[in-house]
């Protein structure tokens, strides 16, 4: 009797576990220094997650920051703006391509792309890129590197 008991009590919490598992998960981002793929970097630069998720920005290396690019981000979505040196979390609410940028290194092309459910908005983003490729003088390369992965990862559905 007891052991039924215990059995359903521990069939409930695995489910419930399993259950919020699915509603929300965090995703970890460091900023760093250097890295094989080059200095001053995201790793990982692309992430694919689920809308209503959280991406933890974490501040391993000193001088970075994580925060959106309005221009280059979905319509709609929230902008953020972390502190250099700190640990910033934010909840991406908004489907699409969301491109992060440290502020200190954009020069050097230090970006990220988050992509939040599918790839809806790859085109224009690609396109207003384009127009901002200015500001990516040093790496811009990086960010076409990027969306070419996108591209080619059905899991992105662009
Ligand atoms: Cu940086």
């Amino acid at each position: 009797m007891n052991r039924c008991l215990f059995r359903c009590v521990l069939v409930l919490f695995i489910n419930i576990s399993l259950v919020s598992q699915a509603l929300s998960a965090e995703h970890e981002v460091l900023m760093l220094d250097e890295k094989s793929s080059g200095d001053m970097v995201f790793e990982p630069s692309l992430i694919h997650v689920s809308v209503g998720d959280t991406v933890k920005f974490i501040a391993k290396d000193w001088g970075h920051n994580a925060e959106s690019i309005a221009a280059l981000s979905p319509v709609g979505a929230t902008a953020f703006y972390g502190e250099i040196n700190k640990d910033v979390t934010v909840t991406l609410d908004t489907e699409g391509v969301h491109v992060i940028q440290c502020n200190p290194h954009s020069l050097m092309g230090m970006v990220a792309v988050i992509v939040v459910g599918s790839a809806i908005n790859l085109a224009k983003i690609k396109e207003d890129s384009a127009l901002m490729n200015k500001n990516f003088r040093m790496k811009r390369e990086r960010l076409e590197e990027i969306y070419a992965r996108i591209e080619n990862d059905p899991k992105f559905g662009s």
